[in-house]
């Protein structure tokens, strides 16, 4: 049975279990290439987000909370899963499926934009407009807006990105930055803030040993001296939170 089919908003897809996901994933995937085939399009960046878009759609609620792309042509799993599978047969032709985030084409998306580096700073403003509002999560509101951005490992480097992760420090609400490291941009990404990024990589790893740990009842003193050692780096990002 095609999954895709029947799905025509985001509540259709939290309505199916997490088994049927997979399944979901590979139909978006399937599409995606044969339109692709026949128009031209970007293929690999969106073939690089279908999992996790459709992680971010069934955890959140975008019709209520802020979804922004930094890389704006990494939408079409997004449009696909917000009522516009009718338009893809005409992907960046008139009338049909515009290949970047496009407002006029649906409430999901709020952000007109190509590339690069304005997410993060774009969601700052839109999370500070809805504390103002009393509309922004916070922990006595935890049914206020949240925010999510996703950004590649070539942009978060951008210096209007920075400056967001900068003054998103100051919100001291809920703000989520998803940073998709696939380790590739259009060539390989290169400079001084990649090696920060190769640097948390132990990190992660640590990470999901300390869960395995976790479960086994290790001690938190023997775990925290694992972290140190092995990613000292890990502080500049996690400093950002303070
Ligand atoms: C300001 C600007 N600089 C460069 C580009 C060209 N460009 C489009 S996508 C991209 C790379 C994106 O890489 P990354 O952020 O890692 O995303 P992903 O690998 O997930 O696609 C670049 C350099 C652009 N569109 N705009």
């Amino acid at each position: 049975m095609n999954l895709l089919g029947t799905i025509h908003s985001p509540a259709d897809l939290k309505a199916l279990p997490p088994a049927d996901l997979a399944q979901v994933c590979a139909e978006i995937r399937h599409a995606i290439c044969e339109q692709v085939s026949k128009s031209g399009g970007h293929l690999a960046p969106n073939l690089g987000v279908v999992e996790l878009t459709v992680a971010m759609h069934y955890v959140f609620d975008f019709s209520y909370d802020r979804l922004l792309f930094d890389v704006g042509h990494q939408c079409y799993t997004h449009k696909l899963l917000t009522g516009r599978q009718h338009l893809l047969p005409r992907l960046r032709q008139r009338g049909g499926m515009s290949g970047f985030p496009e407002p006029r084409e649906s409430d999901f998306d709020l952000f007109t934009v190509g590339h690069a580096g304005t997410a993060i700073p774009t969601a700052v403003g839109m999370a500070r407009g809805d504390s103002l509002n009393g509309e922004g999560w916070t922990v006595d509101k935890p049914n206020g807006r949240r925010t999510v951005s996703l950004i590649g490992d070539a942009s978060i480097v951008n210096g209007v990105a920075m400056e967001g992760l900068n003054n998103a420090g100051t919100l001291k609400r809920q703000f989520l930055v998803v940073l998709n490291d696939n380790g590739m941009s259009i060539a390989k990404p290169q400079g001084a803030g990649l090696c920060i990024l190769r640097s948390l990589a132990p990190l992660a790893y640590l990470w999901r040993v300390q869960e395995t740990r976790e479960r086994n009842g290790a001690t938190y003193a023997r775990r925290r001296k694992s972290q140190r050692s092995l990613s000292p780096n890990g502080r500049i990002i996690q400093g950002f939170h303070r």
